[in-house]
């Protein structure tokens, strides 16, 4: 139904798949929304397709748009994200008025959106950049929301969210995450998890089919029972689907007709990056971005398999598949473990570096639905930080490190596994010399600060006094307290 003369509750710019699935849902849950896109085809188009399903007010200029909402007007933007989401602010804040709220919902960098809302801010307006995950499916049904922005908006649109977002146990899986840019930064680190938790899963795909020799169907099962346990999850039961699926054309498995070279769009990078500038060793996250990289450098791959580097003289180990697959299940368990562990740190180093405040239980609690990421073990992370909020590592939740008692040995052997069986499981190995350097009484760090202190005095700590110290290394060698 559409009706020009009705006030909308909320507002969407940018009808591509996101905004018109966000837009349907709105109306599905009984908000009027009025509904804009550059190019009025896309207006059209969902109207005509969709305008039965709830009340719409479509307009075909910004103004027209701005003029169709109530005040305080909301819009969600859902366009390309950059310089197409600066150009639909700058004309949302022409045409608004002083307490109107522009929500980003695209995929933006939270350092822009931190810019953004400094400019949406001193023009008078209120800015709202949120994160949004579930991709299209969760746009339509019900996605996960993370919106940043000041908190006196969230009292004015939190209601309006709600109504749409997915819900687990009656809790809508939407909350104020805090101000500026932090709703699209943990949407950022959200997406960096999500790249570890795939690579993780895609690395056990790997062993079981190259070290166990099981067929794609046969680790479909495994798959699908594994869902059932610990690991339940929206990413393992799609990877059971996929693995199971034929190709249409040839009946070959689907999967072995996909160019194995992984695209990204460029989230995990940014989370990534954000850990090497924070100085917070998120190596899953980061380990994941690489081997996609690695994945799609086709033509240095070839090079190699050309080349037929050597594999080593190693002999394989003979494994019991069902120890194996065991095993495969506790080292993925692991690693996953981790890549959550490493990317709550970001998310704590983040909020400590621009002053968010970001706390971790509310998004455990809104990522157990809606979005990508969104796994049964997300309760046990919430109970971790209700336990103790200041967890100095969520792997040192008791839960969480009676869990890697039994996990820590399968990890181990499943590590040399790979290793022997020359297969590459760079998030799993990468992962547990993470975990043992935490563990580690001596780091050889001390050994790194020598040298540094020899080819470049940049002097050292020593662990019996304080004061910092270098010795005179071309010299007498002797030592000298420099403060
Ligand atoms: P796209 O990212 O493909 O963007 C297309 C939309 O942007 C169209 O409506 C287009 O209008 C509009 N647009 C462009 Br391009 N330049 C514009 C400009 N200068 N002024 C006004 N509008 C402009 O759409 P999408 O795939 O629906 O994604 C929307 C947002 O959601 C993106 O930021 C994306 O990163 C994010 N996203 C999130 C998820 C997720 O899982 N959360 C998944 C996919 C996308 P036109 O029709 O006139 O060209």
């Amino acid at each position: 139904m559409t009706d020009k003369n009705e006030l909308a509750q909320i507002g969407v710019v940018g009808l591509a798949v996101m905004g018109s699935n966000l837009a349907r849902n709105f109306a599905r849950n009984g908000n009027t929304v009025a509904v804009y896109n550059r190019s009025p085809e896309k207006t059209h188009a969902l109207i005509e397709a969709h305008g039965e399903e709830g009340n719409f007010v479509p307009s075909e200029t910004i103004e027209d748009f701005v003029a169709s909402l109530e005040r305080p007007r909301k819009a969600i933007i859902m366009v390309k994200a950059g310089r197409a989401t600066d150009a639909v602010i700058d004309q949302l804040a022409e045409a608004m008025d002083d307490g109107d709220i522009i929500i980003d919902g695209g995929n933006a960098l939270f350092t822009d959106t931190i810019r953004r809302e400094k400019d949406v801010a001193a023009r008078g307006k209120h800015f709202v950049g949120a994160g949004i995950s579930g991709g299209e499916e969760g746009a339509l049904n019900g996605p996960a929301i993370m919106p940043g922005g000041p908190k006196e908006s969230w009292e004015t649109l939190g209601p309006i969210l709600e109504s749409i977002a997915a819900n687990v146990d009656g809790t809508p899986c939407v909350t104020h995450i805090g101000p500026d840019g932090a709703g699209h930064f943990v949407k950022m680190v959200h997406n960096g998890i999500e790249y570890a938790d795939m690579q993780v899963i895609g690395e056990a795909y790997q062993l079981l089919r190259y070290g166990a020799g099981m067929e794609p169907a046969e680790i479909a099962e495994v798959f699908r029972e594994w869902n059932s346990g610990d690991l339940d999850s929206y990413l393992i039961e799609i990877t059971a689907e996929v693995l199971a699926q034929k190709d249409p054309e040839t009946g070959a498995p689907l999967v072995d007709i996909i160019v194995d070279a992984a695209g990204q769009k460029g989230t995990g990078r940014w989370t990534a990056i954000n850990g090497l500038e924070l100085g917070v060793p998120i190596t899953g996250i980061a380990e994941s971005v690489f081997a996609r990289a690695l994945s799609s450098s086709t033509a240095q791959r070839r090079a190699a398999q050309e080349g037929q580097l050597p594999a080593g003289t190693i002999k394989a180990l003979d494994v019991d598949k069902a120890e194996f697959i065991e095993d495969v299940r506790r080292a993925l368990y692991a690693a996953k473990l981790i890549a959550y562990s490493q990317g709550f740190d970001g998310i704590k180093a983040g909020s400590e570096e621009f002053g968010w405040d970001v706390d971790p239980r509310d998004l455990a609690t809104i990522w157990r639905g809606g979005c990508i990421i969104r796994a049964k073990f997300l309760d046990r992370i919430r109970a971790a930080y209700d336990n103790n909020a200041d967890l100095p590592a969520l792997i040192l939740d008791p839960y969480f490190k009676g869990e890697l008692e039994d996990l820590i040995d399968p990890w181990r052997r499943v590590v040399v596994a790979a290793t022997q069986l020359g297969l590459p499981a760079p998030v799993f190995a990468s992962s547990l010399s993470y975990y043992d350097s935490l563990r580690a009484e001596r780091l050889p760090a001390a050994l790194i600060q020598g040298q540094r202190d020899f080819f470049g005095a940049h002097t050292f700590k020593r662990t019996d006094k304080p004061g910092t110290f270098h010795i005179e290394w071309s010299g007498d060698r002797s030592l000298t307290q420099t403060d």
